[in-house]
This record gives structure tokens, C-alpha cells and sequence, in this order.
């Protein structure tokens, strides 16, 4: 199985390396992709090969001092992709900082509580004032609409001092 996770990883990056190519890349990396893709009938949870997105750092219960940290975003048996890409199975990263989840038939608002990484970045440095934060990942598709099922993290809390 960790075999697996592995191999659908790898293929995650290349996606993204293909994106200019279009379509042409996208047979290729179909085989390694399709192997999880097709057993996604059930949840993250009880499933290893569902799309996972989860927090790498911070920790939940962390304690940030200074207020500025890196965020780093983890994304399994999924591709990270700009916004925009039309390939299958990719998306990219959302971090909902002290609020409630979206709407997951709508694109995600942007403003201080919706961040966008429509680069296809995976980490990026946040600034928080003091006190207890919570945080949460949920990808979004070429249009920053919620996938179905949604792909979303846990909601963690921090605290900066
Ligand atoms: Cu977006």
C-alpha cells in the first residue's frame, strides 16, 4: 500500500510538470493516477487511496511565536495544479484561517480569511496576530470550486504569542 501512495505521489508532481503540454503528457500519467482514482467510493478515512489534504506544519495545538510562520500543505492521491488547469484530479490549495467552511457549490471567496494558491503553491508565510487561530485546507478546482466529495483538511487551532 505505501507503495502505492508513493507512485500516486510521484505522479502528482509530474502532473503539474505536463500542464503547459495539455493533453499530450496526460495518457502517460494516467496509469500510476487511475489505479486510486478508481477506488474513491468511499472516505479518507476508511479508504488510504482517497484525495487527502491535510496540514504538514503547523501542528494543531502549535504555539507560534512572533506571529509569522510557514504554512506547509500536504495533498495526496491529488495533483497541485494552477488555477485554470484542466487536467483531471487536480486542484489547488485553499487556507480558511478563522471561519466557517464556503459554500462547496460555489468558488471560494477570497479576502483575509479565504487565502487562494492558485500558483499551485504548497507552503506559504502567514502573519497572525496574537491569540488562538483556527486553520483549515479545502482544494479547489480549476474555478476554486469545492470538489465532490469536498477534498478538506481537519480544522487545527494555534495559538501565537
Ligand atoms: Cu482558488
Amino acid at each position: 500500500m505505501r507503495h502505492t501512495i508513493v507512485l500516486a505521489a510521484l505522479s502528482a508532481v509530474s502532473l503539474v510538470a505536463v500542464v503547459p503540454a495539455g493533453a499530450a503528457g496526460q495518457g502517460a500519467q494516467d496509469k500510476p493516477a487511475a489505479q486510486p482514482a478508481t477506488q474513491t467510493s468511499t472516505t479518507a478515512a476508511t479508504n488510504p487511496s482517497a484525495p487527502q489534504v491535510y496540514f504538514i506544519w503547523p501542528y494543531d495545538g502549535s504555539v507560534i511565536n512572533g506571529g509569522k510562520f510557514w504554512v506547509r500543505m500536504g495533498l495526496r492521491n491529488m495533483g497541485v495544479a494552477p488555477k485554470g488547469t484542466t487536467v483531471p484530479n487536480t486542484g489547488h490549495h485553499h487556507l480558511l484561517i478563522d471561519t466557517e467552511l464556503p459554500s462547496m457549490t460555489e468558488a471560494i471567496p477570497s479576502d483575509r480569511n479565504h487565502l487562494h494558491f492558485g500558483a499551485g503553491e504548497t507552503e506559504a508565510r502567514i502573519e497572525l496576530p496574537p491569540g488562538k487561530h483556527t486553520l483549515q485546507l479545502l482544494l479547489g478546482d480549476m474555478n476554486h470550486v469545492p470538489h465532490k466529495p469536498p477534498v478538506l483538511s481537519k480544522k487545527i487551532t494555534i495559538t501565537v504569542r
